[in-house]
């Protein structure tokens, strides 16, 4: 009899383990930030330092030289300040960026700083961290996702390069015209952004002729613009071209060289404020570069500090740019870090 108990307890209990081990995953854990402490405060707080700092830095890819200047800033500014980088590429694939963020999570880095390639699909992985109570700070683009999930946006506003490049458009075509434009990669908010920016402000006597995307990079902007050039006539049906960014711009520019076309035939505005872009403003290519800085490190760095010891910090944080010009260009160039 105390057999047969012993064994039916046991049964009962081994049941009762698989069902809880079975059970659906419940809604999402809160957020281990007790005590009323900020999202993504360290056990360290307040007296963490940046030896106790594991970053993220998911880096998207090496598209551009931009890019190269970005990920320059994050490994210098880890090297000086003394904090562990996790860097990884995701060679411009979502997935490799979302795989890079879920190994993050597993190794429980202290703060997710995530520059996302494209806008949209960041919901799951972001909850994820969120429910990991590790804070994401969404760098450089945006994304779509609900700011909930994420502590805060540091980089440019996009949409201010695109109204920057048409007012350049406006002042060097007085009387109209057609342009083309090159744009970056589908769906990213730095893409969006320009794009729509651009759209805004031009003059209503500018029309955009034809618009395709060359990711950001030389090499896919240069069949666009031969292309382009097949199908259009410079000067004839069209007098300037946007580029969403320098490395298009300077890709596209060995197009326009073999078609004969030469410095000045035509209004080119771009983006970034490279060296590259710079040069190309010294060697009359470009009338105008609106500045976008990639030297987001530092702010990064800070703001994860803060985080940690579970200081204040504002959610969006802009960058201040400019727009450079041909005038004083060979001056610049040797001053300029990317
Ligand atoms: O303009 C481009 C790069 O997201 C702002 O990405 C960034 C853009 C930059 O590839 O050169």
């Amino acid at each position: 009899m105390f057999r047969a108990k012993t064994i039916l307890f046991t049964i009962v209990m081994v049941a009762a383990l698989v069902l809880v081990a079975c059970a659906p995953a419940a809604a999402p854990a809160a957020a281990p930030a007790a005590s009323g402490k900020p999202f993504g405060t360290a056990k360290c707080a307040p007296n963490c330092t940046y030896k106790d700092m594991t970053m993220c830095f998911p880096q998207l890819g090496a598209e551009s030289d931009w890019r190269t200047a970005d990920t320059a800033s994050f490994k210098s500014e880890a090297t000086k300040d003394g904090f562990n980088l996790v860097f990884s590429d995701a060679q411009q694939k979502q997935e490799n960026q979302i795989s890079a963020v879920r190994a993050c999570i597993q190794q429980g880095v202290s703060v997710i700083a995530l520059p996302p390639v494209v806008e949209d699909g960041w919901d799951a992985v972001l909850t994820e961290a969120h429910n990991a109570g590790i804070p994401v700070i969404v760098v450089d683009r945006t994304v779509s996702a609900d700011p909930s999930l994420y502590a805060a946006h540091i980089g440019s506003n996009m949409e201010l390069e695109g109204n920057r490049a048409a007012a350049e458009f406006n002042k060097a075509m007085p009387n109209g015209g057609s342009i083309l434009e090159i744009s970056g990669t589908t769906g990213s908010g730095a893409a969006v952004g320009r794009s729509k920016g651009i759209r805004e402000k031009l003059n209503s006597n500018i029309k955009i002729l034809d618009s395709q995307t060359g990711n950001f990079t030389r090499a896919e902007a240069l069949p666009v613009m031969q292309a382009f050039l097949q199908k259009y006539k410079a000067g004839t049906d069209f007098q300037g071209i946007f580029f969403q960014n320098d490395d298009m711009g300077i890709g596209a520019l060995e197009a326009l060289k073999a078609a004969g076309i030469k410095p000045g035939d035509l209004k080119i505005v771009s983006v970034d404020g490279t060296r590259g872009g710079f040069q190309a403003m010294v060697d009359g290519w470009f009338i105008a570069d609106v500045e976008c800085n990639p030297l987001l490190g530092p702010q990064v760095a800070d703001m994860s500090l803060k985080l940690m010891n579970g200081q204040a910090i504002d959610k969006e944080v802009l960058t201040n740019e400019t727009v450079y010009y041909p005038d004083n260009a060979a001056q610049l160039l040797p001053t300029r870090q990317y």
